[in-house]
């Protein structure tokens, strides 16, 4: 066996954001760039040499070197066994389910989920710890810090492993398990569901889906489950091979980048029910005929009806909504009587939570939701929960979300996203508002009076560990909130995000067009915080 011993210096930007560490693929592919980083997250886990890692990837433009990469380091590192994706393909949920059923150390997810992929696109690594969730910030810092005082790392010299073959093999002293990217998922999720409700329902001749998997992960996962075993029509999944640019598109499943799956909502024959997921598998934009579910009315109304699938007999023991999420969740944790939890955006922040029983559903804006059964959002388990209501409720999706505002009230819910901003101006944005907290409470424009201007931060109840700085709130009197927020996910300059809701109670005006009614919060977020000067934009990039 000859492991090498490779002498290296640290990058300064190995420090992962919202979700791991992603950078442009030509950042990944300099010499020492992905090894680094790899090193550090070994040395940072000593809990892996002798143990199980899993590994895999959404499957775009350089998975399959940098697994190559990782296992070889993997098995210098002292790894006892690696599972892998069977063609390096693995969903981050699926990862997650793997990690957990397997009693496995952690695991390595290659993705930068919803950016493009390609040669001059983005690419991904995150760590995922032992209970299937993305690493928490103690054990990201713990590997950046590795990561500025690296000065070497452990690599095979040896073959590549045969990747697209199921079966077990060695590399060096480590074992290596090429398995079915689909089967231990897909087990789950049946688990979870009724499949045979849902099967009637795709059989009664009445009911038509399609499904875009945006050219990503989620297409065999997808295939396998809604065609193959829920029996739904051939073809009501598209875009089901994933492919190294997406198709050169943007996989990310929201009204402006899965316009085909729009289109198939409001064409002149809609289909019944239509949902998308990203790069990595992990996010879902659901819509029913000619209607888009938000992803904050998606989490209220999945936890208010969780009582009604087989993974939830006795109802949820509380929820949790990251803090731009609109606060329709709270509303329904309110009536059932269970706490609803505000946490900083990250998936990560939802761990210890689930992890003490303290929630069972949570989510985000961002188009995520997921459950206790992982420790990852799940695009394609959101799916399969809209599916299993929809066979037990025999309604329309539109009727679905009717019937929920009339109960709790609906949160009207915008997002604004200014991309690729100079970060020094978008600091000095955020910086602005903070310096007007004092002023702003007890304002008015526009009819909407301030009552509170915070930068939110997040005590953990279990570890106790606080997150400052996870946002600006300005909150008014009725309830509305405007949020800032810089994205931590972006790989050019800052992306501004503007987070806007506003609650209406009454039933008679629930069903007015979301632009309409937000215009005015929108006007005055714009005004606050100056970003048409500031930022040199006089629109957003992507409305959602
Ligand atoms: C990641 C995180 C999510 C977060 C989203 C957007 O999702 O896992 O928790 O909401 O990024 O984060 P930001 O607003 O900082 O860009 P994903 O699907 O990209 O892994």
């Amino acid at each position: 066996m000859n492991i090498k011993n490779i002498q290296t210096t640290p990058f300064n930007d190995q420090r992962p954001g919202t979700s791991g560490l992603r950078k442009k693929v030509k950042t990944f592919q300099q010499p020492h760039y992905l090894e680094n980083f790899v090193q550090a997250t070994f040395d940072a886990q000593p809990a892996l040499k002798g143990g199980i890692l899993v590994l895999g990837g959404d499957g775009r433009f350089y998975n399959r070197t940098a697994i190559q990469i990782i296992l070889r380091m993997a098995a210098a590192n002292g790894i006892a066994r690696t599972i892998v994706g069977q063609g390096g393909i693995l969903s981050t949920p699926a990862a997650s389910c793997i990690i957990r059923k397997y009693q496995t150390q952690g695991g390595i997810i290659l993705s930068a989920s919803h950016n493009p992929g390609g040669p001059d696109e983005d690419f991904g690594i995150k760590f995922n710890v032992d209970n299937g969730g993305p690493a928490p910030e103690k054990v990201t810092e713990a590997i950046f810090q590795r990561s500025t005082e690296i000065g070497s790392y452990k690599i095979l010299e040896a073959d590549d492993i045969n990747l697209d073959r199921i079966g077990t093999s060695a590399l060096g002293e480590m074992q290596v398990d090429v398995i079915d990217s689909v089967k231990d998922y897909a087990d789950l999720m049946q688990h979870l569901f009724d499949f045979p409700a849902i099967h009637h329902l795709f059989n009664s001749g009445s009911f038509r889906m399609c499904f875009d998997a945006m050219h990503a992960v989620t297409g065999p996962y997808a295939r396998e489950i809604i065609e193959n075993m829920l029996g739904a029509e051939p073809g009501s999944v598209i875009n089901a091979v994933p492919k190294e640019d997406f198709g050169g598109g943007h996989p990310d499943p929201n009204l402006a980048h899965a316009q085909e799956i729009v289109e198939m909502t409001h064409c002149l024959d809609p289909v019944d029910f239509a949902a998308a997921s990203d790069g990595d598998g992990d996010r879902n934009m659901i819509l029913g005929k000619n209607f888009f579910v938000t992803p904050s009315d998606s989490l209220a109304v999945l936890a208010a009806n969780a009582h009604l699938i087989p993974a939830f007999p006795s109802g949820i023991s509380g929820i949790a909504r990251s803090m731009p999420t609109s606060q329709a969740a709270d509303r329904v944790a309110e009536m059932l009587g269970i706490e609803c939890y505000e946490t900083p955006t990250g998936w990560k922040f939802f761990g210890n939570l689930l992890d003490s029983r303290k929630i069972a559903i949570c989510g985000e804006e961002s188009f995520g939701t997921g459950s206790d059964h992982v420790r990852e959002k799940d695009g394609l388990w959101a799916v399969l929960f809209w599916l299993n209501l929809l066979a037990v409720k025999q309604q329309p999706v539109a009727q679905v979300l009717k019937s929920h505002w009339k109960i709790y009230g609906r949160n009207y819910y915008t997002r604004y996203d200014y991309e690729g901003v100079d970060k020094d101006a978008a600091e000095a944005l955020m910086q602005h508002l903070r310096d007007r907290f004092g002023a702003l409470p007890g304002q008015e424009f526009m009819g909407y009076t301030i009552e509170y201007a915070d930068d939110f931060s997040y005590t953990d109840p279990i570890d106790g560990s606080l997150s400052s700085r996870q946002g600006i709130r300005i909150g008014f009197t009725d309830g509305s909130r405007i949020v800032y927020r810089l994205s931590g996910t972006g790989t050019v300059g800052a992306t501004l995000r503007v987070y806007l809701e506003r609650y209406e109670p009454d039933p008679e005006k629930q069903n007015q067009e979301t632009a309409v009614v937000m215009a005015p919060l929108v006007q005055i977020a714009i005004d606050l915080a100056e970003i048409g000067a500031r930022t040199g934009r006089s629109a957003p990039d992507v409305i959602t």
